[in-house]
């Protein structure tokens, strides 16, 4: 079967995060190529009437990265599943597996729709060329450019900017400390 990309950037970056599940056990096993599923609760952070396929952009885990990704939503044709998911395969090698972990996805280009295959090694094979095309997409700037929003926090900006550094932590610490002495002083 013929499989057509057509590689569109997003109008607007999708920023999705949530725990890393358990699924099918099916990606590493049947397939080589493991997805972190996020959980079904995460669903409700896509945009309303979004449209099931293959898209790419970053992700951040427990905080390291962004590393590219490519991720799969909708309910894999091939295997018929009942439920929806969206399972981003991280381009990284990993020592472990990381269930449980804090992931933080943004979409920022959309490949094609998901696709039934004749067989397992059509969709193997679709899927090594997904993870092609996506890496070359990535290295353009206009998807570079949106690396760090995989680094958004659900606290918004203001927690973003918290979660993003140590020193920011500090900073805003200091002056807290700075306000509330200069009131206390005041006061006296
Ligand atoms: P499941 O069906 O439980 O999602 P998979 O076979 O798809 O099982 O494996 C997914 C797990 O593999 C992830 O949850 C993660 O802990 C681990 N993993 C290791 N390397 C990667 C990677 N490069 N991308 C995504 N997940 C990875
Ligand atoms: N499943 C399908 O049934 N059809 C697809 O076209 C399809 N494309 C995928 C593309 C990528 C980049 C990834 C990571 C997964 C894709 N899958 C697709 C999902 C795949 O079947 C799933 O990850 C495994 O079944 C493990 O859950
Ligand atoms: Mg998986």
């Amino acid at each position: 079967m013929e499989v057509v990309r057509s590689v569109e950037m997003l109008s607007e970056p999708v920023v999705m995060n949530g725990v890393v599940v358990k699924g099918f056990g099916r990606g590493s096993k049947m397939l080589g190529i493991p997805t972190a599923n996020l959980p079904e609760s995460s669903l409700s952070q896509l945009p309303h009437d979004w449209r099931t396929g293959i898209y790419f952009g970053w992700a951040t885990v427990g905080g390291k990265g962004p590393y590219k990704m490519v991720t799969s939503v909708g309910w894999n044709p091939y295997f018929a599943n009942k439920t929806k998911t969206v399972e981003p395969h991280l381009l990284n090698e990993f020592k472990e597996d990381f269930y449980g972990a804090e992931i933080h996805i943004v979409m920022t280009g959309y490949l094609r729709p998901e696709l039934n295959f004749d067989g397992l090694e059509s969709l193997i094979a679709a899927i090594h060329d997904d993870i092609e095309v996506s890496s070359k997409a990535l290295d353009q700037p206009n998807h570079r450019a949106l690396r760090r929003l995989a680094h958004t926090s659900p606290g918004g900006v203001f927690g973003g900017f918290l979660g993003s550094s140590p020193v920011a932590v500090a900073v805003v610490g200091v002056a807290a400390a700075f306000a509330v002495s200069f009131v206390f002083l005041k006061r006296k």
